[in-house]
């Protein structure tokens, strides 16, 4: 946005030179942009600043409902990350989860869906008592430690960050976060880090 404003703005009575020197430079700044935020999740910060959460007796026991269509990951093995993932929360937070095969009586379901191709958004998850997490499915998804690499994307580290969304967190700013927005390409993020924690705290409690 900033970026088309500048260009305008300098190129009023610009010599030949000039013009090609703000066109490169402008397409240098919008690649490099582009680059650094290649991968982010969608959620807004909107929906989640009234503090929702999910109700006590939600909390002793959610449940979670994983589509079988919209990608070609084994049901099995998108299960696993998701129940890896859950684990992490669940030491923060005390709440179980557990799988569910009935959509509707589902707190939180996990969708594959065609967005907008790889990169750019990744996920979108929707706050409680919504708990939607709607992934992209033409992401090119790694579903493994081992098979992690600089042109996929870590599953696992996606979902524990899109669970943090459906628990009621929004996004910080904090690199180190597992709330951040911005997700790079070959890494595994998923340890909560004291910000993540003291946050999910401030929501459902300490866990003792
Ligand atoms: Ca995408
Ligand atoms: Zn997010």
């Amino acid at each position: 946005m900033s970026i088309s404003t500048q260009t305008h703005t300098i190129t009023q009575s610009p010599s030949l030179s000039m013009k090609y020197l703000v066109l490169f430079l402008g397409v240098i700044l919008l690649a490099s942009t582009t680059t650094s935020f290649a991968q982010t999740c969608a959620a807004t910060n909107a929906p989640f600043l009234a503090k929702l959460r999910w109700p006590v007796p939600k909390t002793c026991l959610m449940r979670y409902y994983i589509t079988r269509s919209g990608t070609s990951i084994p049901y099995l093995t998108r299960y696993l990350i998701f129940r890896q993932a859950f684990a992490i929360w669940t030491k923060a937070t005390c709440i179980r989860f557990a799988l569910t095969s009935i959509e509707r009586i589902a707190d939180i379901t996990f969708t594959f869906e065609v967005r907008d191709g790889p990169s750019q958004t990744v996920a979108t998850a929707f706050p409680p008592t919504d708990g939607r997490i709607r992934l992209d499915s033409e992401e090119n998804w790694a579903t493994s430690q081992s098979s992690l690499g600089p042109t996929n994307l870590d599953l696992l580290t996606v979902a524990v960050h899109e669970i943090g969304h459906a628990l009621g967190l929004r996004h910080t700013a904090k690199p180190t976060a597992v709330m951040n927005k911005n997700f790079q390409l070959g890494e595994r993020k998923i340890t909560l880090d004291a910000q993540d924690i003291s946050r999910i705290e401030e929501l459902y409690g300490k866990c003792n």
